[in-house]
């Protein structure tokens, strides 16, 4: 602003009486009512953050700049289990943890990642949207936390090494994989007889550009927008993990909130969502192809050797015992007999 301006604009705003002052101002302008933090741990080219901006967009001009929603992506606010000790604190008042990451606080969460459970996305969507969605957000609700009710999608889960393809559960065998910090995720590739390390989603490239693991597990958008492929030679279409991502806020800075922003806020963050999903099924007919261009060798194993060891394991039993018959009905519902 220059002098001028200034100057003129503080002669208008002496004139006006005190109460009418923010009135005066251009609403954009007005420090917003409601200034939130939201932190994820994507790169800021993934889907999740394209849309997750428009939505914040489109919540500062609805809510006429009383809400405004800054986005920290790419863990600038540190690794998952910072983000979601922020958000429960109340550090930061949004957070998009997978359903694999927030299951270390409510460990129902991680029920969508079963192993091999959805064979494809009806019936991913189909549970998600709804009994099985709606009983896991009533758990994490316990957690003082609110989720919002469409999850995003991160996607199927796949495999990539830097050693050899995996084409049976043969292939698993001693492998250093790098999984998310999950309980279930542990368990399972321990069941195929891999060597598992949990670490943070920022430590991924890092780790396997210096061997410290030889192979990770993630969807193809992640594998491509992360660049994981500068570092891994094989990636197999395991798809052994339907994983999504919940979009939380932390309870008391929701309740906190008038009821008709609320509903302007959940309208554009839901609908956002369904635009990522369909993002993601977009960028799910190209990626392979780019995938390939840039050096990954790709190949297709039928899931009938992970399954059967991860029977032989007591996976599934395990799981069910430890999800308990309501959660586990739910999801058998949507799938089919698992165990
Ligand atoms: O950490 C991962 O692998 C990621 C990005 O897929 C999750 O958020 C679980």
């Amino acid at each position: 602003m220059t002098e001028v301006t200034r100057r003129s604009v503080l002669r208008t705003l002496s004139a006006v009486p005190a109460a009418g002052i923010a009135a005066a101002l251009p609403s954009m302008a007005r420090a917003a009512e409601f200034s939130y933090k939201y932190g994820n741990n994507l790169p800021v080219t993934h889907p999740l953050n394209i849309r997750a901006q428009q939505a914040a967009d489109r919540i500062l001009k609805e809510t006429n700049g009383r809400v405004e929603i800054k986005i920290f992506p790419n863990n600038q606010l540190g690794g998952d289990t910072d983000m979601l000790a922020q958000v429960r604190s109340g550090g930061i008042e949004f957070f998009t943890p997978s359903a694999l990451v927030i299951a270390t606080l409510v460990p129902v969460a991680a029920i969508n990642a079963v192993g091999f459970a959805f064979s494809d996305y009806n019936q991913v969507w189909g549970a998600m949207d709804g009994k099985l969605g709606a009983h896991v957000r009533e758990a994490i609700s316990k957690s003082r936390l609110y989720a919002f009710e469409k999850m995003w999608d991160n996607g199927f889960r796949q495999t990539t090494s830097s050693k050899a393809p995996v084409t049976t559960a043969k292939d698993m065998d001693g492998l250093k994989i790098r999984v998310p910090v999950s309980p279930l995720s542990i368990s399972m590739f321990k069941g195929l007889g891999a060597a598992p390390a949990s670490l943070q989603f920022s430590e991924v490239y890092s780790s396997l550009q210096t061997k410290i693991v030889d192979a990770q597990e993630n969807p193809l958008p992640i594998i491509q927008v992360a660049k994981l492929y500068e570092v891994q030679k094989f990636c197999s279409l395991t798809n052994h993990i339907w994983d999504g991502y919940w979009f939380i806020a932390n309870g008391r800075a929701w309740d906190k909130l008038p009821a008709d922003l609320k509903t302007i806020i959940a309208r554009a963050i839901n609908e956002a969502g369904l635009q990522q999903r369909d993002d993601i099924k977009k960028l799910n007919e190209t990626v392979v192809a780019d995938l390939q261009s840039k050096g990954l060798s790709i190949n297709r194993p039928t899931s009938d050797s992970f399954r059967a060891k991860l029977r032989e394991a007591g996976f599934y039993g395990e799981w069910k015992e430890r999800f308990g018959a309501e959660a586990w009905g739910l999801l058998e519902q949507s799938v089919g007999k698992l165990a």
